[in-house]
């Protein structure tokens, strides 16, 4: 039988990435580019660009048209089996919003196979400066939103997440009111993932509802979007959205411009791409309620499959699960991640990873009952503004220095009951751990994160997993297509993902651990009101 592969993509904030697997899941080819690096006449930044507000961040859409010809160009000079790909899915960078005007779709169903797409794509948009997620330039709009739906839980209960900045229909609301002529003059409202897939459709593609979870403007329980959150954006919202989809949705087949340019075959299907931290979850073949993944780099998240959603005010998002849409996957993201253990190393551990893990080990469990919060920026979980290091001793007394044991300690302990915490608020109820990013080689974390959760942890050889993630679900996607029916995302993929356990917790530590909780919760509420 002739080979199938599986294409994913990811379309960052800094960078377009593709993944192409087999039908056992073995990665056969992997490339990417980096919009900085590889695109430079676009001047960004990280893949961005910061208003002169300095809340206000962008990205020009035409850059991520440019990076697709790049990226398929290189591909095809690597001599990727592009031939033989049957389903195409992606991710792209969660929020952001690309704006087309009318006439967009017939430029796109009208492509010259002869051309570039960027010289045939300049004039499509309303605006080429696409907000994306590092926004915060919206908080007059949050606040109107949570007054018109009755607060931040109802908005929470409603749409997954409380108002906040960077969601996609904040923006929106925010367009509308200040470049009302940009909001009249578009036709088509996507997300950075439906945008991508358009480009490969030829034609408007639909907004998944697990990516469509992040705008406030769905409601996540009927996966559709909820009048009285359009109504409070902007007028004539729904048509200019389209419609949602569920994720694993076939969407069509590729343009005959990628098959004429590039070899695909014309029968190609495209399934609906998502957000990439959804499709991280399916690359971490997250697939079961229980499953739950810490992400240890910069900022540290934590996401997983959830059956019932318990939305929640003050922490995390709910989104529509990506591989199971009669589930829910929750997310709930820190600000003060590696940079908190980087900064403690080189301030008691001599910049050492190894004297740093040393010295947690020589503390007790549970750093007798001394507790520390490290706040060097600003932090959204919760949301505590004031930055600064706050130590309390057994007593909660504030006190001004630990031991250096016990201040590595009290950070790796201060983290893992944060996320223990913060992730049972919003309905984790963990059975196992997946731990990846950088600090996920660090024993002592990994002990410690077993010990405060009671759940072993295991480790995911890859971190960067959304474009893998994205190969998975087109495969996941195709399956379904072909059986006409909801295939199981487990058996699409042929069952359990092999995983090698890495720490089991201690029965006895995992009991300190739970009390030491209810003291972590007091001086963190008590930080809160401080800076209220
Ligand atoms: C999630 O809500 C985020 O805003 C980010 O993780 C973006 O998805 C990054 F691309």
């Amino acid at each position: 039988m002739e080979k199938q592969y599986f294409l994913g993509f990811d379309s960052s904030t800094q960078g377009l990435k593709c993944t192409i697997i087999d039908a056992q899941l073995e990665i056969v080819y992997e490339r990417a580019l980096n919009f900085d690096r590889d695109l430079p006449q676009f001047g960004t930044k990280g893949g961005a660009h910061v208003g002169p507000d300095g809340l206000t961040v962008t990205s020009p859409a035409p850059m991520w048209v440019a990076a697709l010809d790049m990226l398929f160009e290189q591909m095809q000079t690597d001599g990727a089996p592009l031939a033989s790909v049957v389903a195409i899915s992606g991710s792209g960078q969660q929020h952001g919003s690309v704006w087309l005007k009318e006439g967009a779709e017939a430029c796109l169903a009208n492509l010259d196979a002869q051309q570039p797409l960027a010289l045939q794509l300049t004039d499509i948009f309303t605006t080429q400066d696409s907000p994306i997620w590092m926004d915060s330039s919206t908080t007059p709009q949050c606040k109107a939103r949570e007054a018109a739906l009755g607060g931040a839980q109802a908005t929470a209960d409603l749409t997954g997440s409380r108002a906040y900045e960077r969601f996609t229909g904040n923006q929106i609301a925010k367009m509308y009111e200040q470049q009302p002529e940009v909001y009249t003059a578009t036709e088509r409202i996507c997300l950075v993932s439906s945008f991508m897939a358009t480009l490969l459709k030829g034609a408007y593609a639909p907004i998944d509802a697990s990516d469509g979870s992040g705008m406030n403007l769905m409601d996540i329980r009927t996966q559709t979007w909820s009048p009285d959150a359009l109504a409070c954006t902007a007028p004539g919202l729904e048509q200019k959205l389209g419609e949602v989809v569920a994720s694993h949705s076939d969407i069509g087949v590729i343009h005959p411009y990628f098959a004429s340019r590039y070899g695909f075959s014309p029968r190609t299907r495209l399934i609906a791409w998502s957000g990439d931290n959804p499709n991280s979850l399916a690359g971490l073949r997250l697939q079961e309620p229980g499953d739950i993944a810490i992400s240890m780099g910069t900022s540290y998240t934590v996401f997983g499959f959830l059956r019932e959603a318990q939305p929640s005010a003050s922490e995390g998002h709910i989104f529509v699960n990506p591989v199971d849409p009669d589930a829910f996957m929750a997310m709930v993201c820190y600000k003060n991640g590696a940079l908190v253990r980087d900064r403690i190393r080189d301030a008691v551990a001599e910049g050492s990873w190894d004297t740093f893990s040393a010295l947690v080990a020589d503390a007790p469990v549970g750093n007798d009952g001394q507790i520390g919060f490290y706040l060097y920026d600003p932090e959204i979980t919760p949301p505590i503004h004031q930055t600064g290091i706050r130590r309390f001793d057994a007593h909660d007394h504030p006190v001004s220095a630990f031991a250096p044991a016990a201040e590595c300690r009290a950070a790796v302990e201060g983290q893992s009951l944060s996320m223990r915490l913060h992730g049972e608020n919003i309905g984790f109820a963990p059975k196992r751990i997946l731990a990846t990013g950088g600090a996920s080689v660090d024993q002592e974390m990994l002990r410690v994160l077993s010990n405060v959760f009671g759940v072993p942890v295991y480790v995911a050889e890859k971190s960067d997993s959304a474009s893998l993630g994205a190969a998975y679900r087109a495969l996941h996607g195709w399956r379904c297509w072909q059986e006409d029916r909801f295939v199981s995302f487990g058996d699409a993929l042929g069952g359990e993902p092999p995983l090698t356990c890495a720490m089991e917790p201690d029965a006895e530590a995992h009991a300190c651990y739970s009390e030491l909780i209810t003291r972590y919760a007091n001086l963190e509420q008590k930080l809160i009101a401080e800076g209220e």
